[in-house]
């Protein structure tokens, strides 16, 4: 990556041990598990993989389920060195999938302060180099949520709340998500919304366990993402909560390309147009683009790059990794990785290497964005 630019990582997660604790204690996915057919233990997070969970906890000879859970995954110096590698400046950590989706209340809003915590203490490590977007305790009462909102918004090094597309269980258009969205909002605290549950099973066909993660990864999560925030758009949420300003992962998912299909059976909706949803000052999803939506860099091709930069800016797109996932698996980890590279030369081919553009995407957009220069 290019040496004379300020290169900022919005899109990097952590599973802090005392986490991975919880997933080690747990017999359903999300789960850490120890498997006899392979040397590190197993972090099986997604519903895709409750197949070959049960293949393996029946046959010890069955591929082992899941990705491996190495030290990139839990150890902060892991964090700092993989920075280092790539010529990463400064990196905006968060809680990975499932955040604390899957605790109940009793847990979830205590564990979120200490994980909230942990993060911060993390960032305090390494002044200047680490940020972080917050976890919200979704599944806890909304009293404890805002007072969760309430730390994040007063932790030194805290930018944002990572969030999921389920909210409280219903998805993001949720009425009773609102005063949720307008505390954030009001924090000044950014939303960077990022999928998890991907598509039904059964939408991938009975060959699915053939094509290891590809369906619910490359399509199940950008799908999620796209249907999550056009929901939001249909209900109003935009428009309710003005000052909402989301960061969406994987660059919209496939919302920039989809827009315009989204408009146009907006228009021709006879339901809408009869019940004067679509009518003069409506702003569309082009708009809610442009003014209240970011988007990462994390697409792999400047293909879809390109489709971001039409739909929000230039100026609203911001580098990330998704660092530990997507690891090489034909070479060492301690080197660069395939998955970075071809993140920084998507931005690079798409705007063109070294142009002001692309020093913004790789960086400057970050800072500027999300307040990094502010004295910590
Ligand atoms: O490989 C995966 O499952 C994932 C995941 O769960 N979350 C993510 O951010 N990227 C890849």
């Amino acid at each position: 990556m290019a040496s004379n630019t300020t290169v900022v990582d919005i899109h990097t997660h952590m599973y802090p041990p005392s986490y991975v604790e919880i997933l080690q204690s747990r017999t359903a996915i999300p789960l850490v598990r120890s498997f006899p057919q392979a040397p590190d233990p197993r972090l099986i997070l997604l519903q895709a993989e409750a197949e070959a969970l049960d293949d393996a906890l029946r046959d010890p000879a069955a591929k082992p389920p899941g990705r491996p859970l190495t030290s990139h995954y839990t150890s902060l110096d892991q964090k700092i060195r993989f920075m280092d590698t790539h010529r990463i400046d400064v990196s905006v950590i968060s809680l990975a999938n499932p955040w604390l989706d899957f605790l109940d209340a009793s847990q979830s809003g205590a564990f979120g302060r200490s994980v909230n915590a942990e993060f911060s203490d993390m960032c305090g490590r390494h002044p200047g180099r680490l940020f972080f977007f917050g976890t919200l305790p979704l599944t806890a009462p909304l009293e404890t949520v805002r007072g969760s909102i309430g730390q994040l918004k007063h932790l030194k090094y805290c930018r944002g709340v990572i969030l999921g597309t389920s909210g409280l269980g219903k998805g993001l258009d949720d009425p009773d998500l609102l005063p949720i969205f307008e505390a954030v909002a009001a924090a000044r605290l950014t939303v960077f919304l990022h999928p998890h549950y991907g598509l039904p099973n059964d939408v991938w066909g009975p060959r699915a366990a053939e094509y290891g993660h590809v369906l619910p990864l490359a399509l199940g999560f950008p799908m999620e993402t796209t249907i999550a925030v056009t929901r939001m758009y249909l209900a109003g949420v935009f428009d309710k909560v003005r000052d909402l300003r989301m960061i969406l992962a994987h660059s919209g998912g496939t919302l920039p390309f989809l827009a315009g299909r989204i408009e146009s059976c907006i228009l021709h909706d006879g339901q809408l147009v009869r019940e004067a949803k679509v009518g003069r000052g409506r702003r569309t999803v082009w708009d809610v683009l442009k003014e209240q939506v970011y988007l990462d860099a994390v697409i792999y091709s400047d293909v879809g790059l390109k489709a971001a930069i039409d739909a929000s800016g230039a100026d609203r797109l911001m580098f990330g990794t998704d660092h530990p996932f997507f690891p090489p698996l034909t070479t060492d980890e301690q080197g660069e990785w395939e998955s970075v590279g071809l993140n920084a030369a998507a931005v690079a081919k798409a705007v063109g290497e070294g142009s002001v553009e692309a020093k913004a995407c790789m960086g400057l957009n970050a800072v500027r964005i999300l307040g990094l220069r502010e004295k910590p």
